[in-house]
């Protein structure tokens, strides 16, 4: 039986007459608070990059935040992910501190991955943040190996991965989501559809312009979601996460959404490949303002509080600076730790190793 859900998801509209109750606004403040840190923690990280604190390459997420904020704020502790180089919205969204992800970035030893892996490379065991990958590709097949370790071990958990559309014209993608759908994993595949590779528009690369119904070749659930609304991402997470747990089955779920700034901050503006009128007509969609706009109309934001969570972000994103900017560079003999591990050994060295 096809597992085919054609229609793009949109999130489901409250009736007119029923009232936002304090569940309702509770949730919505903390969506809206976890886009905001992102945003105004991303906007510190291109200033940071123009005056050198932040070197090597740096993707900002810019515009996407709906897709993180909405996805992760659906898991449990315990659930795992893993994403692409575009990763620091996604570790706030994950949970990890804004002192370890800007320490990270200006890489020090505080930093979450020691100041070693840097803005492609964030890493956080504790909260199951498998990383931050700079193979375009290259972390499907882990992910389906999660997947296989959860079912395994006999647990419920889920892992999310998140990754381009760029990547669905790799081979990696299709083993590891037929490997996904043969043995029943759960496995959240998340395409985060920004509509360019670098600067290749998504109708030059690829044969299809529905990417999500790549999955029909694996007999898998799928669906487009519009990746900047903030609740259609949570509703389209909440359906796939209780297949993953009950079922263990995995889905395939494109969210169309769309990068503000260039692919990295070689073309931080916006790029030549695509114009001007375009990108305006994407800013319409910014998801904070539309969750923003949503929340006006339900009667559940006022401009103070809006003012006072944009004030509160903004020292907080001060304080990971100073933080980061206080903590030292990793000593020169810390240069070969966490390379490899040692399996020879009786004990075993697995500082690092994931278990
Ligand atoms: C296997 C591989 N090929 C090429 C690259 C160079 N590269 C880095 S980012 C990128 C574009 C990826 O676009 P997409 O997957 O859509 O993700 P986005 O950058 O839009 O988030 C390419 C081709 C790479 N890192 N890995």
């Amino acid at each position: 039986m096809a597992k085919r859900t054609p229609a793009a998801k949109t999130s489901p509209k409250p009736a007119a007459s029923a009232p936002a109750g304090d569940a309702e606004r509770t949730l919505h403040l903390t969506l809206l608070r976890s886009m905001l840190l992102q945003r105004r923690f991303e906007e510190r990280c291109a200033e940071a990059y123009a005056i050198g604190r932040i070197g090597g390459f740096c993707h900002l997420y810019i515009g996407q935040e709906a897709v993180s904020t909405g996805t992760l704020s659906h898991l449990r502790p315990d659930d795992y992910m893993i994403t692409t180089y575009r990763d620091h919205g996604q570790a706030l969204a994950r949970g990890i501190t804004p002192r370890a992800v800007m320490a990270e970035l200006f890489g020090r030893i505080d930093g979450c991955a020691g100041g070693k892996g840097g803005s492609m490379h964030m890493f956080d065991k504790a909260t199951g943040f498998l990383g931050g990958h700079g193979i375009v590709g290259g972390h499907l097949p882990i992910a389906t190996g999660v997947g296989f370790a959860i079912k395994y071990r006999g647990g419920d958990q889920v892992i999310c991965c998140f990754f381009g559309e760029a990547a669905v014209n790799n081979g990696a993608f299709h083993e590891a989501l037929n490997m996904a759908a043969l043995w029943k994993l759960p496995v959240l595949f998340i395409i985060e559809n920004n509509r360019y590779g670098m600067g290749t528009s998504v109708e030059r690369a690829s044969a299809i312009n529905d990417i999500y119904e790549r999955a029909a070749s694996y007999s898998m659930h799928r669906a487009m979601v519009d990746g900047q609304d903030v609740l259609a991402v949570r509703s389209a997470i909440e359906e796939a996460v209780g297949r993953a747990r009950t079922d263990q089955s995995p889905t395939l779920l494109e969210m169309r959404t769309y990068r503000f700034m260039g692919h990295s901050m070689s073309d931080a503006a916006s790029g030549t490949y695509r114009s001007k009128a375009e990108l305006d007509e994407y800013l319409k969609r910014d998801p904070i303002a539309l969750l923003r706009a949503h929340m006006e109309a339900r009667g559940t934001l006022t401009e103070q509080v809006m003012q006072d969570m944009d004030t509160e972000i903004k020292a907080i994103v001060q304080d990971a600076w100073d933080f980061a900017e206080a903590s030292p560079e990793p000593p020169l003999e810390a240069l070969m730790e966490h390379v490899y591990v040692d399996t020879t050994s009786d004990t075993g060295n697995t500082a690092g190793a994931w278990s």
